[in-house]
């Protein structure tokens, strides 16, 4: 075939994939497995995801490695050494090279291809998949692993344009090392992606000016070194260790008294806090089982945050405008290392630009409140256009032509997270409405990508051509996650769980609170004939 007719040629295929991070790997191998002709689509140039893309200072996982990673082999969990408590992204990103080596998945993976649309049409029941090269895909089924994280938001600050130093997104972070020795540096933004580089930054930077809009809770990761022996313990009954964490609550492990607040007294629950502190991590906000549920029990979190800020930070102003203003937990903990620190440093400066936004950028820096603050470089700490962000950049178009876009104009929403009604054979991989990033997201990707398997493959016992999700189903689903969420803190705030960072974005929760419950309902949902859910014949 010619080069051009090559090109021209609409390639058949069972399964399209758009991703290669962990989720698209996963599912090359599996539906591999099972028979099915799958390709997968990444626009990076290699796997990895997250983890490909995020290569800013400081940048690792807020879950313990051991517990964020892979659990589908026994070999491979066996046989891969992590060397640090959280891992560092080149090791995150060496893991998932490794599985895709191990398992020989790049010959079904087509890298730098970015996927622009994907058509359903209703006469053939096939989806037309298009890529940016102007390639052309027909698949029976179309699974978005795109993440949840993987758009970045860049503001449109005016003025950026002229700034004539280097400017950086942190998801979006060059391949080769980046120096900002001798350099006066700018970060905006305070989440986890600030939080983690600027300790790292100042202490390469000869001036550091931190931009922050929202002051966030940080907890101390207190990473370490793995020791042989510790691994080896847990390696010896992985398999059972890995089932007991998917009980808890966003499916990992973690010490909790599990009982209210309110059940002790104010100096055995400043012990607890201390303990909780010392461990370090995500789950401080789990150390009583009211936390995230009762404002009254989180302002006690919040009061010993407060105390703990003040005996770090050592200029009480800048103290003050570290102090979050919203409930713990409302906004992910940040999981940091020398934060607070940092902010004792002679070469930083904290600037809080809550009431007075960034005015502009100017060749020279940047502009708060009539004042130029000159640097040499700025680092966009903005964060992402989360969980449907990455899907709506493609224009998805279901049955009669419905446009992704126009169904979720009011708010993104699936079926159980998995399928929005009107696209059949559409599947999302922790998609809006399911656990997602209120999860140990491996843990949820391999549920999610093993529950599509045994669909697919129960379709074809089956004689089944097409799955579509019904609409009262994925209505009454909606309503659930909403009601859920609303018995806790997460809406109390504003945060990329609500889609509230991103300007005009419906506010809407786009994570189901509710693991493990949320992976028996869906077993049970799949032993009563996928309820919820209508397939047509082949
Ligand atoms: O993004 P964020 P992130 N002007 O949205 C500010 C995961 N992650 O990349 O809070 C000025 O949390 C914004 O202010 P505000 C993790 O799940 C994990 O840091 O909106 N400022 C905020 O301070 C995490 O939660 C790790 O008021 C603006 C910051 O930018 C998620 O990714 C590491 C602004 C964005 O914070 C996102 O984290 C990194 C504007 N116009 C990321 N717009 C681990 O540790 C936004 N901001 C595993």
């Amino acid at each position: 075939m010619s080069p051009a007719a090559q090109a021209s040629a609409v390639r058949e295929l069972d399964v399209a994939i758009v991703g290669a991070g962990f989720a698209g790997l996963y599912l090359v191998y599996l539906l591999r497995q099972r028979g099915f002709k799958v390709r997968a689509y990444e626009a990076g140039g290699d796997v990895g995801g997250t983890w490909y893309w995020n290569r800013y200072p400081g940048c690792r996982v807020d879950i313990v490695s051991m517990e964020y990673s892979y659990e589908f082999s026994e070999e491979l969990q066996q046989e891969w050494q992590w060397s640090e408590k959280y891992a560092t992204q080149p090791e995150l990103l060496r893991y998932a090279q490794h599985v895709a080596e191990r398992f020989d998945l790049r010959r079904d993976i087509q890298f730098n291809t970015r996927i622009s649309s994907a058509t359903f049409n209703d006469a053939s029941g096939r989806w037309l998949v298009a890529t940016d090269s102007g390639e052309q895909v027909s698949a029976q089924f179309v699974i978005l692993a795109t993440g949840i994280l993987s758009a970045p938001n860049l503001p449109p600050f005016d003025g950026l344009e002229s700034f004539t130093g280097d400017f950086y997104h942190t998801g979006q972070w060059p391949h080769e090392p980046v120096d900002f020795s001798g350099q006066r540096v700018a970060v905006v933004g305070t989440g986890s992606s600030g939080s983690q580089s600027l300790p790292l930054i100042a202490a390469q930077a000869e001036q550091l000016t931190v931009f922050q809009r929202t002051a966030n809770y940080v907890i101390p990761a207190y990473n370490e070194t793995l020791q042989p022996e510790a691994v080896a313990a847990i390696k010896r009954d992985y398999p059972q260790r890995r089932q007991a964490s998917k009980l808890f609550p966003f499916a990992f492990s973690f010490e909790t008294t599990g009982k209210s607040v309110f059940e002790f007294t104010p100096e055995q629950r400043e012990q607890i806090y201390e303990a909780a502190w010392a461990r370090g991590g995500l789950m401080f906000m789990g150390v009583f089982s009211d936390l995230l549920l009762d404002p009254a029990a989180n302002a006690t979190a919040q009061a010993f945050f407060r105390r703990k800020l003040d005996s770090i930070v050592s200029n009480p102003l800048t103290a003050e405008m570290l102090t979050p203003d919203f409930a713990l937990g409302c906004k992910r903990l940040v999981v940091g290392t020398d934060f607070y620190e940092t902010f004792n440093r002679p070469n930083v400066e904290l600037v809080s630009i809550k009431h007075t936004p960034i005015e502009r950028i100017t060749p020279d820096g940047l502009v708060v409140a009539g004042k130029e603050y000159k640097v040499d470089a700025i680092v966009f700490a903005t964060g992402f256009d989360a969980n449907s962000g990455p899907i709506l950049r493609m224009d998805i178009r279901g049955r009669n032509g419905l446009a992704l876009r126009d169904k979720w104009s009011g708010g993104a929403s699936c079926y159980l997270g998995l399928m929005p009604a009107g696209f059949p054979n559409l599947f999302t991989i922790t998609g809006p409405g399911s656990p997602s990033a209120l999860s140990n997201v491996l843990k949820s990707i391999e549920q999610h990508v093993d529950y599509i398997a045994d669909c697919l493959d129960s379709m074809r016992s089956n004689g089944q051509r097409l799955i579509e999700a019904d609409e009262q189903a994925e209505q009454a689903w909606a309503l659930h996650v909403d009601a859920i969420a609303a018995q806790t803190v997460f809406k109390s705030c504003n945060s990329w769980y609500l889609g509230s960072n991103i300007p005009g974005k419906p506010r809407v929760i786009s994570a189901y609170i509710g693991w493990p419950e949320y992976a028996e309902e869906l077993a049970q949902i799949a032993a009563d004939d996928y309820r919820g859910f209508r397939f047509t014949a082949a």
